[in-house]
């Protein structure tokens, strides 16, 4: 069979490049960025180029497994696997009631356009709330609590492609490619923020590393960790004070902007310039280039996102960008107003805000201030309980304990806080099922691993990223090669399970045949029901396209419908008195250094050391710090370190640079292997990091309604081994 080129895009990570793929008798011989492609100019990064490899990977599943009695695994027909798990839901449904039943959609899960509509439908046909996600110790502050406690703006706030400044607080897209619109665009950020400089684009990074986003901004606050809303408190202080706000917007639009000023009154640049480690004139300088706008937003990402006071550091921002205003206003042109999403009506007003979703869904048993957290998303709030306190839910004893659970794409132990908990909790399971493309940390602890097919051998659309662009673009892709072996994707399990446990699964948009198994283009259709541009359109055009939609101006505010946003809710009193409280200074002799989270090229969270080019890249994650503070250790880059927090130590290689502000560690995440000493991954800490999770206590300083855990800014020790013999790279 001659070569075939197919157009496809990368699914290693949520950018969604478009790619060229070689094939040539159903294998795949060649992948290559689309230089057709003028949205993301030919951009790929390190990862997507190497998805030649991964698809046939030698530790990469070809059949499901089934853990035996002595713990070894042993290849099982997914079918046989299917039938029973199917069983053995069904008895711990009957013994323990649905709650019993969880399931935990991780990062993978997103990147399967159809997985979580089906999980979700599984859920409500056993009428099981347990459905958690990463989404929830990511960033529920930003996408859920933010918006129920403020309200929200109904067109939106500025996008990149329309600002002028844009304020970057803890989000290094340039790495991550990652962002909510109003930061640098996610697809081919480089350009995207070439273009913007071009364009004049003012960016202000707030962050306490040079990052590649700080080292090419014009302004860089490198802040002291756990500082972000002293910060932003201040920022607004002296927008307030030199009355650089939006007064007509403020009249107009919201209300509480008198308790606002007085309440951030204290947080003066003076006043809060030595515990944010910065001079009193930078705030000065960030506060007048954000106001100066006219137009842009001020945006955050995992950083300060997973440090202290997440809840008020979310308000504060999205308080910001309301005080200026900016907001997309009537006769405005929105850039994107979706293209899988039905067309709405986009008006110049505010929801306001809903306290009821911090309160009326189903609470957490573990603590009556945690619950069920709604993430508000274009279909509407979506309803998720918190992976934050998962593993409490799981040891506790009673009515309503996990069971079961059902992980998809994901890892948890190594991604959830608390990792010898998460160890003990998902150990104490009935029934444990991953679905992985490989035997991960996690999957070891299974009693079946079902494997999946992974990117390239699925059709799929850009689904999740269709408001994040600032273009109405989208791209459809078919399946590139059909998977070999016995694998079967994310939503087929949750379907096949529900036809084998006789359930009516129904999507958003009407039920699904339970008799005979949709196609994925069926599923999809469903699920986009009513969209802006038919989904056979986009299945019919060869590669990623932005679409010629009508323009969607906003339109002047319905007088019934309209609200205000809340500039200062309750709550927020005790929460700028604590962020006042924690500037001043503490006692930093037993825990002198500050870890906090980080993003590498190289990989994507557990994913990608396994792989030869990204491997070679690094096999660990190094624990960054200043090369002073090593040098007042005594501590050599390179040397073998021992890192340790008032809830516990591990290992880590210790690397000078001098990005990093001084006082500050910075590592990643989703590194190492099991905590259980018999499985012995300290020793082998150069082949594969250490897991900064075992430092973390998920209960303490957990925030009120999502229980977000502090999954960084951890103060700790840092010492030289106590393992001398260990060499200096
Ligand atoms: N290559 C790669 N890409 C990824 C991932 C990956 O693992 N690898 N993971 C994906 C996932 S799951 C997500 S959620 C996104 C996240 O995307 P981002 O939020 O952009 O993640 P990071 O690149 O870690 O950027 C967070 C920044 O916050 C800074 N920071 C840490 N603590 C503080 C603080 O207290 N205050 C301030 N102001 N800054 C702080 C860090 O130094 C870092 O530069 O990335 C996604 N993309
Ligand atoms: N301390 C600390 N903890 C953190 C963070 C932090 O910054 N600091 N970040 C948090 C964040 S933002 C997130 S999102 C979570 C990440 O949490 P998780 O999503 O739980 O972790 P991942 O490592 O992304 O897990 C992905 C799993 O999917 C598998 N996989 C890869 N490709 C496929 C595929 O195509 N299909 C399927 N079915 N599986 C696949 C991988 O082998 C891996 O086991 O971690 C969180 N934990
Ligand atoms: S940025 Fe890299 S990993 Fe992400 S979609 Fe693009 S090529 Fe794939
Ligand atoms: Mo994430």
């Amino acid at each position: 069979m001659p070569q075939e080129k197919i157009k496809t895009y990368c699914r290693f990570c949520h950018a969604y490049c478009p790619m060229q793929a070689t094939v040539e008798d159903n294998r795949l011989i060649a992948i290559e960025p689309d230089t057709d492609n003028a949205v993301y100019g030919g951009y790929t990064c390190i990862k997507g180029r190497q998805l030649v490899e991964q698809i046939y990977h030698p530790t990469r599943l070809q059949q499901s497994q089934k853990q035996q009695p002595d713990g070894g695994f042993t290849n099982i027909a997914s079918e046989q696997a299917l039938d029973e798990i199917a069983a053995q839901l069904q008895s711990i449904l009957k013994a323990y009631g649905p709650r019993s039943i969880a399931s935990y959609n991780g990062t993978y899960s997103y990147q399967n356009s159809a997985s979580h509509a089906v999980a979700r439908a599984f859920h409500k046909a056993i009428d099981s709330p347990s459905y958690y996600a990463s989404v929830t110790i990511d960033q529920p502050a930003k996408v859920a609590i933010g918006p129920a406690r403020m309200g929200w703006w109904n067109a939106g706030s500025h996008m990149w492609c329309d600002s002028d400044v844009a304020m970057i607080i803890g989000n290094n897209t340039l790495v991550s490619h990652y962002s909510i619109p109003g930061g640098i665009p996610s697809f081919s950020p480089f350009n995207a923020l070439r273009e913007g400089k071009k364009r004049g684009v003012k960016v202000i990074c707030i962050d306490p590393r040079v990052t590649e986003v700080a080292a090419r901004s014009d302004l860089h606050l490198q802040v002291t960790p756990g500082q972000d809303a002293a910060l932003l408190a201040s920022i607004i202080q002296v927008i307030i004070s030199e009355a650089l706000y939006d007064e007509a917007f403020c009249q107009e639009h919201t209300v509480g902007f008198a308790e606002l000023t007085r309440a951030t009154a204290g947080f003066t640049p003076e006043a809060v310039a030595a515990a944010a480690g910065i001079p009193a004139q930078q705030i000065y300088k960030a506060a007048r280039l954000f106001a100066a706008g006219p137009r842009g937003s001020a945006v955050t990402g995992t950083g300060p996102e997973m440090g202290p006071h997440p809840n008020l550091l979310q308000h504060l921002v999205q308080a910001l960008n309301a005080i200026c205003g900016r907001h997309y206003r009537e006769g405005e042109r929105l850039p994107n107003p979706g293209v899988l999403t039905p067309p709405a009506p986009r008006r110049a007003q505010a929801t306001s805000p809903q306290p009821q979703w911090l309160t009326d869904g189903t609470r957490s048993r573990v603590a009556p201030d945690i619950g069920e957290v709604f993430v508000l998303s274009p279909y509407g709030p979506q309803g998720e309980m918190p992976t934050a306190v998962i593993t409490d839910e799981m040891l506790l004893p009673g009515d309503g304990q996990i069971k079961a659970l059902i992980c998809v794409g994901g890892n948890p132990l190594l991604a959830w806080p608390d990792q010898e908990k998460t160890l003990k909790a998902l150990q104490g399971l009935d029934l444990l099922v991953c679905i992985d493309i490989k035997m991960a940390a996690t999957a070891q602890l299974a009693d079946y691993v079902l494997a999946p097919k992974i990117c390239l051998e699925r059709e799929d659309v850009t689904l999740l990223t269709d408001i994040w662009h600032d273009q109405p673009y989208s791209q459809y892709t078919s399946t590139v090669v059909e998977a070999e072996g016995d694998k079967i994707e994310e939503w087929e399990f949750f379907w096949e399970i529900g036809r084998r446990m006789g359930l009516a699964l129904e999507l958003d948009n009407g039920p699904l045949d339970m008799q005979r198994k949709p196609q994925k283009y069926e599923l999809l259709q469903n699920i986009t029901a009513g969209s802006r541009v038919p989904l056979a359109d986009i299945r019919a055009t060869d590669g990623g396209a932005v679409y010629p939609v009508d323009d969607v101006i906003i339109q002047a505010a319905d007088p019934e419908t309209r609200g205000q946003l809340d500039l200062y809710p309750p709550g927020l009193q005790e929460e700028l008195a604590a962020a006042y409280e924690d500037m001043q200074p503490t006692d930093t002799q037993a825990w002198p250094h500050l870890l906090i989270s980080r993003r590498m090229k190289n990989t994507y969270n557990s994913t990608g050391p396994e792989l030869s080019l990204l491997g070679s890249k690094g096999t660990t994650n190094p624990a960054y710090m200043h090369p002073q503070d090593l040098a007042a250790l005594d501590i050599a880059d390179g040397e073998l370190i021992e890192i340790a927090s008032a809830h516990g130590s591990i290992p880590a290689i210790a690397a000078a640079s001098e990005d990093i502000k001084s006082g500050v560690i910075s590592m990643s995440h989703c590194w190492g292997g099991s905590p259980d000493p018999a499985a012995g991954s300290d020793a082998r800490i150069r082949e594969m990091g250490s897991n900064t999770n075992r430092l973390i206590d998920n209960r303490h300083a957990a925030e009120k309604y999502s229980g977000m855990p502090r999954q960084s800014t951890i103060p700790v020790k840092v010492s030289k081994s106590s393992q001398p013999s260990d060499r200096v790279q």
